[in-house]
């Protein structure tokens, strides 16, 4: 009889209140930009999915939108929809808190959604690199603990401890043989559609998207959504034509900016990191219009 190879595998869900280091730590497990990130919450809009995969077996990690507490408008109701669609396929939870800020009612959402699930559960108290004299929360915190298998201190953006985490994922994870692996990952795939694959129209839209949230105020980025109309692959460069819409006349005023300062910010550096991706040259047009029902329209234009 033929030996089966058994590996670790299982799938796992990163949750948390928004902005507290999700898709950074996301990126740091796979070495990768996979997820955008940026200081404003409310950034991850999509569930992302992405595979980590060494020696040990196969990870297929999730990272959701922050669980937000108030939903003001469309948009972030159907934010606040994605994280709850994956927890029940979950082998593993993971949940990301800033000790850097004080708790909040956020928290309590959050970990109303990990107690539905019956899961190892992992917390990650994240940003110890900035949690420093007044800026430690971490007594807020520590009564989640009994709720949790594990508890790790980390530094996702610092890289602190980051393979601990990975460390702990796989002692928790069943072994599966290959085949079983490779089809369940493929369901999960199937269900997530679109996966946020390098250099596809989804990544170009955010990236674009990303500087967008770093060089616009207070509520202008959520205004915001981004859709590229055409990538023209030429020999000497790849032509990108995106529109950035918003719902109002007074936001793309600030998204252009006094004399179009905003919006070629935003191009310039959304270019140059989508160039240092692909290792080809870009040109990128950006146009902004107004339209003032893109939040009911985003299943068509996403
Ligand atoms: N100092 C410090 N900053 C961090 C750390 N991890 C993440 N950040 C910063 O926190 C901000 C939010 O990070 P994200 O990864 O976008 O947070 P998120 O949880 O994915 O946020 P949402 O997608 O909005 O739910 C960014 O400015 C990150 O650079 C950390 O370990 N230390
Ligand atoms: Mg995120």
């Amino acid at each position: 009889m033929k030996d089966v190879i058994t590996k670790k595998y299982g799938m796992v869900v990163i949750l948390g209140r928004p902005n507290t280091g999700k898709s950074t730590l996301l990126n740091a497990i796979m070495q990768q930009k996979v997820a955008i990130t940026s200081p404003l919450p409310q950034t991850t809009r999509k569930n992302i999915l992405a595979v980590f995969e060494d020696e040990r077996g196969k990870i297929l990690f999730t990272d959701t939108p922050g669980v937000l507490g108030k939903v003001s408008d469309l948009m972030g109701k159907k934010v606040n929809q994605e994280a709850p669609k994956t927890l029940n396929k979950a082998q593993l939870v993971i949940c990301v808190v800033d000790i850097s800020r004080p708790k909040s009612e956020e928290e309590n959402k959050v970990i109303g959604l990990i107690r539905k699930v019956d899961v190892k559960k992992i917390l990650i108290y994240n940003k110890i690199d900035k949690a420093i004299g007044s800026k430690d929360h971490l007594a807020d915190y520590n009564y989640l603990e009994e709720e949790f298998d594990k508890t790790l201190s980390i530094s996702a953006l610092k890289e602190k401890n980051v393979k601990g985490v990975i460390n702990a994922v796989f002692e928790m994870l069943p072994e599966k043989n290959n085949k079983e692996i490779e089809a369940e990952i493929g369901a999960r795939q199937e269900e997530n559609k679109p996966v946020i694959g390098m250099g596809s129209k989804e990544y170009v839209e955010e990236i674009i998207r990303e500087k967008a949230y770093l060089f616009l105020r207070e509520e202008v980025p959520y205004t915001i959504f981004v859709g590229v109309d055409k990538i023209d692959d030429k020999k000497k460069l790849i032509v990108i034509s995106a529109t950035i819409y918003t719902n109002a006349d007074r936001y793309k005023k600030m998204i252009i900016g006094r004399e179009g300062q905003k919006i070629k910010e935003i191009g310039y550096n959304a270019r140059k990191e989508l160039e240092l991706m692909s290792g080809r040259k870009i040109f990128l047009e950006l146009t902004v219009k107004t339209d003032k029902h893109w939040m009911e329209r985003v299943n068509e234009l996403g």
